[in-house]
């Protein structure tokens, strides 16, 4: 079996469409499928601040979830669809709030989706079971390894006990890991979010937001010791002037040389020409969920243990 590992979609419905006619799937009776790749979706199938007539985050999670129940496909837990999961789940503690804060930030990144599924429709309902069965990360036996944002064997090991066979999160890991700072949160906010570091005192920049952050994301697989902020940094390439180029002093301990068996993921909306960050490790996330002309981009992996550029493919 080879697999297609294909991107964050954020709604974009008409370049999810685009990608699987490229890579020769076919549409029989609703459902996408190809003779003999199976995709592979890396999370972070919804929400979208746009609303463009190519976007449809309803109808991107339903082919996906189509191609999933029919076998054609596998789909793993983004950070997206675990905060819409703990939107809806009531807070334990106390039964008027939720799991996911509903303020006005956490409201906005998620307003368009509610809006077209219908808030707390049957609709909503069942997406949401079926968000809760995505397993957090692939082990495949023929030889991949596929998680949102970062590889991280110690933090997966403090989420096993939390998990189904599957390795979908458990009623209790959603607790758990919905309180901030406890062992779970961090472990789950690496995985599907990855390794952030604070910048030296007084430095910040401002990210795809606008926002003004004081810490960065650095590549979980490559020790940066001897790096700076600006080379360490796992952001869009135009954004990476903006980082101060000052040397990094202490090696963060959770960064390790990641020796395994190739691993994909998404999460990082990089840009430019995609290519393998090394031989064993791949983002297939090219920032698709941006309005215009990013595609949507899969690797379409053939049993080779060295990633090659050739491997990826998009529509452009
Ligand atoms: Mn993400």
């Amino acid at each position: 079996m080879n697999y297609d590992i294909i991107g964050d979609i954020h709604g974009q419905y008409d370049k999810l469409i685009a990608l699987l006619k490229h890579l020769d799937y076919a549409e029989t009776n609703g459902i996408w499928s190809h003779s003999t790749h199976k995709a592979i979706f890396v999370g972070d199938l919804i929400d979208n601040k746009h609303i463009d007539a190519g976007i449809s985050q309803l109808k991107t999670v339903m082919l996906v979830k189509a191609m999933v129940e029919a076998g054609s496909a596998l789909c793993i837990m983004g950070n997206h669809e675990f905060n819409a999961i703990t939107w809806l789940l009531p807070n334990p503690d106390d039964q008027t709030t939720f799991l996911r804060e509903h303020n006005n930030n956490n409201h906005n990144q998620h307003k368009n989706f509610l809006a077209e599924v219908g808030e707390n429709s049957p609709q909503h309902q069942e997406i949401i079971e079926w968000f809760k069965t995505l397993p957090l990360w692939l082990e495949l036996p023929a030889g991949i390894r596929v998680i949102h944002a970062a590889w991280i064997e110690e933090y997966q090991a403090v989420l096993k006990p939390y998990l189904t066979e599957n390795n979908s999160p458990t009623d209790e890991l959603f607790i758990k890991a919905s309180v901030k700072d406890s062992a779970e949160y961090v472990a789950l906010e690496a995985l599907c979010k990855g390794l952030e570091i604070n910048l030296p005192e007084n430095h910040s920049f401002n990210d795809k937001h606008g926002a003004r952050r004081t810490n960065i994301r650095i590549r979980w697989w490559s020790n940066q010791a001897n790096s700076t902020y600006r080379a360490a940094a796992l952001v869009p390439e135009d954004a990476r002037h903006s980082i101060p180029d000052l040397p990094i002093e202490q090696r963060d301990p959770r960064v390790k040389a990641y020796t395994g068996v190739p691993v994909f993921f998404g999460h990082y909306w990089f840009s430019g020409q995609p290519k393998p960050e090394a031989d064993n490790i791949a983002c297939v996330d090219y920032s698709a969920g941006k309005s215009g002309d990013s595609a949507l981009v899969a690797y379409r992996w053939a049993g080779e243990s060295v990633l090659t550029e050739a491997g990826f493919r998009f529509v452009g």
